[in-house]
């Protein structure tokens, strides 16, 4: 017997996924990002119907803002079509269309609309249920904290996370202006019963929610600063708990993996913590195992191409034949969905890949490579849900383990 056919093949991944999980994404072939979510009310539009509303954002889905209005969508049952504009080289026709140039941008029944806090606002003109409180004092405090949301969100409580003065001095003002400014965000929370900011779920929470998760997940590694568990936050810490009921905000929420690796690679910066932290709660809960192993492979090819491509594992082609290396990642991004879908909890079941004694060093070495690529490379949500990607990572770790 081959070592190829310890693990299932392709086809009989896909059933079982499938079987397993209800998530589903539409292939783009030769498009970035390779696959898009499906909006969750697309199934209420009349067949051969536009949807109300085009959304434009941006293709690794981590604009903060483009996420605030995608949570909307999703909260208020709005089917949508997407449009991803790839930031790093923006078409023409976008910025022609667009002044500002920024994403997110949004037509909604062929209607452009700009700035996150325009569009959300245009979506609750236009479409129930509301997400603005009905009482008329408290909806003008509603939009005077939407306004709040604009400079809190980015100029101030950014600066401590990406400003790295020197000056000891000068860091612990920035973390003075940030602290005073949470201080503050906890007095709101506190200003109306429940966990939200007003008396119901609001387009407040939809605008803190990216910018605080990222925060949560960027302090602790970046600044040695802790916002999830803090006792000096309570309400804040009831707030991300709330968030979590939502069904809309697991759509489109991303992980702390992810927003970590995203900050060292958009910004450079210098991590005092492993960017890669294990993941709290890693789910072993099936439905994002077979999400996970679903997603991996309906779009193996894509993987596949992208792997050989920018991992560096080509290099270990012998005299050029890549034949070989492209078994052998095709192989371990196998074992992966099939660890994914038929080993549960901590231990591999298989025990370790093949003989070890006569081991193919090479094999091996394509799967180290293969495994630690796509743990990093995978990215929520723009390629599967966010509990999908923390359940991949978790496998793709324990899958590596296993090689050597
Ligand atoms: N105030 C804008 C901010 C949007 C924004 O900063 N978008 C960023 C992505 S997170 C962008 O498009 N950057 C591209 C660029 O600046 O060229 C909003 O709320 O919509």
């Amino acid at each position: 017997m081959s070592i190829q056919d310890t693990v299932s093949n392709w086809e009989q991944l896909l059933e079982i996924a499938q079987k397993n999980t209800s998530a589903r994404r539409v292939r783009r072939p030769g498009q970035s990002p390779s696959t898009a979510p499906i909006p969750s009310s697309l199934h209420k539009l009349p067949p051969d119907t536009e949807p109300p509303v085009l959304l434009y954002r941006d293709t690794n889905s981590w604009c903060p803002f483009c996420e605030r209005v995608w949570f909307a969508l999703e909260e208020k049952e709005i089917p949508f079509a997407t449009e991803f504009i790839d930031l790093t080289n923006k078409p023409k026709w976008y910025t022609d269309l667009v002044t500002t140039t920024v994403v997110p941008a949004a037509k909604i029944e062929g209607k452009l609309v700009y700035e996150s806090k325009d569009i959300l606002l245009a979506l609750e003109e236009r479409f129930g249920p509301t997400l603005l409180p009905e009482d008329p004092e408290e909806n003008a405090v509603a939009r005077q904290w939407l306004e709040d949301a604009e400079t809190n969100g980015v100029h101030i409580v950014y600066k401590f996370l990406r400003e790295a003065p020197e000056d000891p001095h000068e860091l612990a003002s920035l973390k003075a202006a940030f602290e005073a400014k949470l201080d503050e965000l906890e007095q709101f929370l506190g200003k109306y019963p429940g966990p939200y900011f007003l008396s119901t779920f609001s387009v407040v929470d939809i605008s803190y929610s990216p910018h605080l998760d990222r925060l949560a997940a960027n302090l602790p590694v970046y600044r040695g600063y802790q916002l999830k568990g803090n006792p000096r936050y309570p309400r804040i810490n009831a707030w991300f708990e709330a968030l979590k009921q939502r069904p809309a905000y697991h759509r489109v929420k991303s992980d702390d993996t992810t927003n970590n690796l995203v900050v060292l690679r958009r910004w450079g910066m210098t991590p005092i913590g492993n960017p890669l932290p294990p993941d709290p709660a890693v789910s072993q809960e099936i439905q994002f195992r077979a999400e996970a192993a679903e997603r991996l492979t309906d779009n193996r090819e894509v993987a596949l191409g992208d792997i050989l491509k920018n991992s560096g594992v080509q290099a270990l082609a012998v005299n050029g034949d890549t034949t070989a290396v492209k078994e052998a990642v095709d192989f371990h991004l196998r074992l992966l969905a099939d660890y994914l879908m038929n080993a549960n909890g901590a231990a591999l079941p298989w025990g370790r890949v093949g003989d070890k004694d006569n081991a193919d060093p090479i094999v091996s070495a394509v799967g180290a490579i293969t495994l630690a690529y796509v743990r990093n490379r995978i990215c929520a949500p723009r390629d599967m849900s966010a509990g999908a990607a923390t359940a991949f990572r978790a496998a793709a770790d324990k899958v590596l383990a296993s090689l050597y």
